[in-house]
């Protein structure tokens, strides 16, 4: 099934491609598709040809609708073309059902027609205003130039957005925990910085005088903590504007921003409106309970250094510290400011539509939503977005060749397939570059999410992740042969993160290189609270804390794979036994069996698929019984770690190589592996069942989409 749908998409690109190839006197395999052409400088009166361009997007939508309707579209499709141009949205571009083709329809000799939309030359959509740089001037609001950092002063410039359309300024609430909560400032392709405190990394409470409230409390209750007069500049913040700490008040994983209530700078005390924080300040169970990171965000007085920004919300002016400027921008270059908060574009109920080598952002909600099966997104960028990147809910579409990344929340998520039934979903993220996703929301949020049952992330790298990587829920989906390094640089989580549920079967981590990510302690695949039935077979981790870890969960196999210098390449637990809540009902999430028997695990297709799992409450369901550690090659580190030695007899571990002979150098990089997959005679004189893993297979292929 899987490979039927890759070798599907395969054929569709094969067909471009060999449009590119053929001679003038062989028989055409593809014929010339009907195209219609939009262009910035265009005119709605215009045919809409080459020459003669439409100007709008609905005008050309009503071009390709009247075709469709009339049953006329010619073999070759029908393709809209973009020309080059920024394109400043002021609503989303919306495609239904009437905008693509019904059915899979094949011409008589086999090739495919389908609607188009792609570009010529650099193609932006944006759901942002663009403010030109010549609108901007020199700061000269005394009570403004008295709250500016001294150094800030002579740099800092001005321009009055309510001039641009733009209105109703947001500030933040008193917790604020999610996407981009107003618009945002983007210059030179990047988002710039919300000014902040410090200017780079966190600083640390001293410590935690009243944990305040928390989700659940039934007394309203702030949270106190004192801090280092030394340290923090608490003396020059101005709590009357408005001021905000996003901290990782209790837990390593769970940040929030905070509304500053008072500051006693007497008594070196903060009092932050935290009534409503999840889980209230100071670390439960960790050593350093009182010394919590934090930093101060939107903040006036600490606009102290190129780069940075802050919109006063009552007055809607933007205050910007620009970088030096070339002659050409001072001329024509703008910044762009955020404010669609819709997805910019929607693919709703749309069939086989291709969206094609654009550039889509610099909006305030979602980049791309995808509702509907076998669209095709390719060769695109998604990026500078408040909210997520891409969202595709359906079956069978591919994201190829993209660039997605500086997402406010997650990268891509796929959902699709059906969890009853175990019906596919199919869809697929190939050969895509993900990275600096999560700027506004790390928890509960990742670079690429999958859920439902058989969706596919392959060949793609993610990189440069303040949090998880990849978190997936639901059945048999794949992750293979992706690059991904460098995640986790701001939280204690995981690299690949999936949880709480027995029945979550058939995933398969195979063949990923995971590597190099933040040394706050994250793991490298976290099978959580019991998740269970997953494969991680064929990857190659380095330098990750724990590799691979079963928390409490069942028959998950772990088998050759490649551990270099990890804490550990294995640790489990029994989690199961910990919170024996699986059966006792509760809106935690925790009802374990509750779970199976809403997708009737007993009965097919469940019980044919997953035989062993429908014994499970016959089988001791607390425990973590039947998983593998198997083939494995550890180089350095500890190898399997048990939180209870009494667990160790529970895991079937075979045919492993612990060595320390080859400890890792410092720099580990591809030729590393390689060198590694060439000692593949001495592991398989170890191990003579280890299966080469294919290195050169991982990663992106090319650099499309920039
Ligand atoms: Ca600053
Ligand atoms: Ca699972």
């Amino acid at each position: 099934m899987e490979y039927g749908v890759v070798m599907r998409w395969f054929c569709v690109i094969l067909v471009f491609a060999c449009m590119v190839c053929i001679g003038a006197d062989e028989k055409p395999l593809y014929r010339e598709p009907l195209k219609y052409y939009v262009s910035p400088f265009g005119s709605d009166e215009n045919p809409g040809g080459k020459e003669m361009p439409f100007a709008s997007f609905h005008r050309a939508q009503l071009q390709v609708r009247t075709i469709l309707n009339a049953g006329a579209l010619p073999p070759g499709g029908v393709t809209i073309v973009l020309k080059e141009g920024t394109y400043a949205l002021k609503s989303p571009l919306v495609f239904t059902e009437r905008d693509s083709i019904r059915d899979f329809s094949r011409t008589s000799d086999g090739l495919v027609t389908t609607v188009k939309w792609t570009s010529e030359g650099d193609v932006k959509l944006i759901g942002g205003e663009e403010i030109p740089l010549t609108a901007f001037s020199a700061v000269e609001d005394k009570e403004i130039l008295n709250r500016l950092p001294e150094v800030a002063r002579p740099f800092v410039q001005q321009v009055d957005l309510k001039a641009f359309g733009l209105k109703d300024f947001e500030t933040m609430d008193d917790v604020t925990h999610g996407a981009a909560p107003f618009g945002e400032v983007f210059f030179r392709g990047r988002p710039m910085t919300l000014a902040r405190w410090p200017n780079n990394g966190w600083a640390t409470t001293a410590a935690i005088v009243d944990r305040g409230g928390k989700t659940g409390d039934t007394v309203a209750k702030n949270g106190i903590f004192e801090y280092d007069p030394q340290n923090v500049p608490a003396e020059r913040w101005n709590v009357e504007k408005g001021i905000w700490l996003q901290g990782f008040w209790s837990l390593d994983w769970y940040d929030e921003i905070i509304r500053v209530k008072a500051v006693d700078i007497e008594k070196k005390k903060v009092e932050l409106c935290s009534a409503q924080s999840r889980y209230g300040l100071g670390a439960v169970q960790q050593a350093d309970a009182g010394r919590r990171r934090f930093r101060v965000l939107n903040c006036l007085e600490e606009l102290d250094s190129e780069g940075e920004w802050f919109v006063d919300a009552a007055t809607g002016i933007l205050y910007c510290w620009l970088p030096p400027l070339q002659k050409d921008e001072l001329e024509t270059g703008s910044v762009i400011y955020s404010r669609m908060r819709e997805p910019l574009v929607q693919l709703n109920g749309c069939k086989y539509l291709h969206i094609s080598g654009m550039n889509i952002g610099y909006t305030l909600g979602g980049g791309v939503l995808v509702r509907g099966d076998d669209n095709i997104l390719s060769n695109c960028c998604v990026e500078n977005t408040g909210d997520f990147g891409i969202d595709v809910e359906g079956k069978t579409n591919c994201v190829m060749n993209c660039v997605v990344g500086k997402t406010g929340t997650y990268g891509i998520s796929l959902n699709g397939g059906d969890l009853k039934t175990l019906e596919h979903g199919g869809n697929q993220i190939v050969n895509c570059l993900i990275e600096e996703t999560n700027r506004w929301q790390m928890v509960d949020s990742a670079a690429v999410m999958l859920k439902g049952v058989h969706n596919v992330l392959k060949q793609c790298e993610l990189r440069d992740l303040p949090h998880t990587a990849v978190m997936y829920s639901g059945n048999e989906h794949e992750i293979s042969l992706n690059d991904i390094h460098h995640a986790c640089l701001e939280t204690d989580f995981a690299v690949l993160y999936t949880t709480r549920d027995w029945g979550s079967w058939r995933n398969i981590v195979r063949c990923n290189y995971i590597h190099h990510h933040g040394r706050l302690g994250s793991m490298g695949v976290c099978l959580d609270e019991c998740d269970s039935g997953d494969t991680i077979d064929g990857n190659i981790f380095v330098r990750v804390s724990n590799a691979v870890h079963i928390g409490g969960g069942r028959h998950n196999i772990v088998k050759n794979n490649i551990f270099i210098d990890c804490l550990a390449a294995l640790s489990m637990n029994a989690q199961g036994r910990e919170n024996v809540k699986w059966n006792t009902g509760g809106a935690d999430e925790w009802d374990l069996e509750a779970k199976l028997k809403a997708v009737n695990y007993r009965q097919p297709p469940w019980s044919e698929r997953y035989p062993q799992l429908a014994k499970i409450m016959d089988d001791q369901p607390e425990w973590p019984l039947h998983n593998e550690f198997c083939r494995n090659v550890v180089v350095g580190g500890e190898g399997i770690w048990m939180k209870d030695e009494s667990l160790r007899p529970l895991l079937k571990a075979e045919d492993n190589w612990f060595t320390n002979e080859d400890p890792a150098p410092d720099n580990i990089d591809w030729s590393r592996i390689e060198l590694l997959s060439r000692t593949l005679p001495t592991i398989l004189v170890r191990i003579s069942s280890f299966e080469v893993i294919p290195f050169w297979q991982i990663g992106r292929k090319t650099d499309f989409g920039k």
